[in-house]
């Protein structure tokens, strides 16, 4: 029997069978509802000549045209602005609060220059990155939360970073109300309500 034989008779075999398995649409619609992801983004506007100077050559990935335009906030800056209670707006999970029906997975997308963690909190408050006698760094003067504070050397924290350009998906949360945020830039927070 030549090939195109056997093709034949295999596209008469599995056509029908194909046609047999496709939902109603009714069925698939339903489906989607639960399915179809929500996304949050992950946003901030690092400097990469003054992040990468302090942190590593490849830190700061930012594509804010920082070397043209002024929307980079530099290093030093972000610190101080923390520092004085006002922490840069620049770096933000959008949007703030969402809601989603339960069975619905969360993206969070990284669409900022440096990592950023979407970690889960009983009550928010300070991140790992700490200044001296816990007061000061990134934290505003918070103390660092619990779920936060063993910071990348903890596996449960590691594994809620997010990489500039990737995602990170969320699935399986209870009913009711769920907070996030960054424990590097601890005001980027996000409230999830699963009804
Ligand atoms: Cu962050």
């Amino acid at each position: 029997m030549g090939f195109l034989t056997i093709r034949l008779l295999a596209t008469l075999l599995i056509a029908p069978l194909t046609l047999w398995f496709v939902p109603a649409p009714a069925a698939l619609a339903q489906a989607e509802d639960t399915r179809t992801p929500v996304q949050i983004v992950a946003l901030d506007e690092c400097d990469p000549t003054t992040f990468n100077a302090v942190l590593g050559p490849d830190f700061c990935k930012n594509v804010a045209l920082a070397f043209a335009f002024p929307f980079a906030t530099t290093f030093t800056d972000l610190f101080a602005e923390a520092a004085a209670g006002h922490p840069d707006p620049g770096w933000d999970f959008e949007p703030d609060r969402v809601t989603i029906k339960k069975g619905t997975p969360l993206i969070v997308v990284d669409q900022g220059g440096e990592p950023h963690t979407f970690t889960e909190v009983a009550k928010f408050g300070g991140g790992f990155v700490g200044g001296p006698n816990g007061v000061g760094g990134l934290n505003g003067g918070q103390a660092p939360v619990l779920e936060c504070a063993g910071g990348f050397k903890d596996v449960a924290v590691a594994r809620t970073r997010i990489l500039q350009g990737s995602q990170l998906q969320v699935t399986d949360l209870s009913k009711g109300e769920h907070l996030f945020q960054c424990c590097i830039h601890p005001w980027m927070r996000v409230t999830v309500d699963v009804k």
